[in-house]
């Protein structure tokens, strides 16, 4: 029966959600969003957190495949080793709908759509802002190169993979730009600070100009390490990250992140619009993009009001 099923009851869709973990405040903020579409939508919710494992995620989706659930949904915590499970998801006729990370597979047919951002291109912004907007821009006199160091996010991941290449094709092979130093900090704010700390302390970390942080919660972590070494993050080094949470926009206002990209981690509503597609047997785009922006320090504290995570 069509109509509003508010009583998650008898035919409300069952939807089995595996989600990445809790690694970051984009991630909570993207869980919160998640599970109050699907309440707001009347469906029936098996939420389960895979602590960034792949392991754990292919546990679930196959405890989803056994309950017969009626979609499954899931942010994939690396892009590649999916064909066998989402094979068996086929075979049981449940389609699959991917939010914020993308696979790695050769059928095309074994997921539905793709709800997610852009990440290239918010490494791409990134890259911009340092080459075209920042202190350190093209075409200032400067002695020697700019020496970055890069905090990648989770090894394998999507955003990880994507923010990089986006980046580096900024960058391409101009010489007065360099990446020094890359590692990952797998999105938390502990790695990111003891993997800054390293950076630091290796062969030429007294001379680091920025910091690119694949996401705001590593850039936080490595703001206290740069801190803790007795320099002044924003100022001495450069600081770039992605996501955009509320935490970036304080550190911002505090003067030590100098810009963040956008990356909406709001993707509930559109995940709720896809399953009901999905239901009603109606085709959907391949890939559903975001809209995003960036903010730069200047403009923190007038737009942090309006932030919605
Ligand atoms: O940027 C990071 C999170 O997949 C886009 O995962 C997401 C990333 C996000 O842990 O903070």
């Amino acid at each position: 029966a069509a109509g509003c099923a508010r009583d998650a009851g008898g035919d409300a869709p069952v939807v089995g959600f595996s989600q990445v973990g809790a690694e970051s405040e984009w991630r909570t903020a993207n869980t919160r969003s998640v599970r109050s579409a699907i309440e707001e939508a009347g469906f029936r919710l098996r939420f389960s957190d895979a602590q960034q494992k792949q392991e754990n995620q292919i546990k679930a989706l196959r405890s989803f495949i056994a309950q017969r659930v009626d979609v499954i949904a899931f942010s994939p915590v690396v892009e590649s080793g999916w064909e066998t499970v989402l094979r068996e998801a086929k075979a049981a006729g449940i389609p699959v709908i991917l939010t914020d990370r993308s696979v790695d597979v050769s059928d095309e047919s074994l997921y539905v759509t793709l709800i997610g951002s852009d990440f290239v291109e918010e490494g791409r912004k990134a890259a911009r802002w340092l080459l075209e907007e920042s202190p350190l821009r093209r075409g200032e006199d400067r002695e020697g190169p700019v020496r970055i160091v890069e905090l990648q996010g989770t090894v394998g991941s999507a955003p990880a993979i994507d923010r990089g290449k986006g980046f580096r094709e900024v960058l391409g092979d101009d010489q007065d730009y360099r990446i020094v130093r890359t590692q990952s900090g797998d999105f938390t704010r502990a790695r990111g600070k003891e993997v800054m700390e390293a950076f630091l302390k290796s062969e030429g970390g007294d001379n680091i100009d920025v910091l690119f942080a694949h996401n705001d919660d590593m850039a936080i972590g490595a703001i206290q390490a740069i801190e803790e070494s007795g320099l002044r993050p924003g100022e001495d080094i450069l600081v770039i990250s992605i996501d955009a949470v509320r935490g970036a926009f304080e550190a911002m206002m505090a003067g030590k992140l100098n810009v963040t990209v956008e990356c909406n981690p709001l993707l509930g509503p559109q995940l709720v619009d896809a399953i009901r597609a999905v239901q009603e047997g109606r085709e959907l785009p391949r890939r559903i993009v975001v809209e995003e922006s960036v903010f730069t320090r200047e403009q923190a504290a007038e737009v942090f009001p309006s932030r919605q995570y």
